[in-house]
């Protein structure tokens, strides 16, 4: 397993939609490997594909924050929203892409999930609370959609500031 570098915003490859997964393969398994050692590290709840320059339809979540707790690694390929709550609930949301910034975003307070596991078996499940937030905002990145496009477009450009003078510092820091 190895750590892979998150994709900073602004990066066309995090506005892109990503492509649905073919064939499970051993490339495929290394990622999903790899992505979850990257979350865990980060520390993060979830990672998608395309965080990591990936274009594959994957992404890995573990919403377990208790420490006492098991965790539960979930690898999705190909996840699918089969239904929405009427009910929303709103989290304060952050992105391993966008670091330091945290916004209120609203969505289904519920959501029905399919998707392929690793093992090539279809799987269905219901997600409430973080859950279900989290794999709304990793099925988003699968679609190209950042949490700041929930925003005003003023708060987006104030962010999307932020990140370019960020990544000017990253890459000075790198040369120097
Ligand atoms: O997709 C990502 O960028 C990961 C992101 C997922 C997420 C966070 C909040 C709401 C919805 C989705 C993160 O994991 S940001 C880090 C974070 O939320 C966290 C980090 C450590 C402990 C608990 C949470
Ligand atoms: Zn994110």
């Amino acid at each position: 397993m190895a750590l892979r570098s998150i994709l900073i915003h602004p990066d066309p490859r995090l506005k892109k939609r990503a492509d649905p997964v073919r064939a499970i393969d051993d490339d495929l398994r290394r990622l999903a490997d790899d992505m979850l050692e990257t979350m865990y590290d980060a520390p993060g709840i979830g990672l998608a594909a395309p965080q990591v320059g990936s274009n594959a339809r994957l992404l890995v979540m573990d919403c377990i924050k208790d420490k006492d707790a098991a965790p539960r690694p979930m690898v999705l390929l190909n996840p699918a929203i089969e239904w929405t709550s009427d009910e929303d609930s709103t989290y304060e949301e952050g992105c391993l892409s966008i670091p330091d910034q945290f916004a209120d975003v609203t969505r289904p307070a519920e959501v029905d999930v399919s998707w392929m596991g690793l093992d090539g078996q279809q799987h269905r499940e219901r997600f409430s609370g973080l859950w279900a937030t989290c794999v709304q905002h990793e099925i988003d990145h699968l679609n190209g959609r950042l949490f700041i496009d929930y925003l005003t477009p003023l708060k987006r450009q104030l962010i999307t500031r932020k990140m370019v003078k960020l990544k000017r510092e990253q890459a000075r820091e790198t040369t120097a």
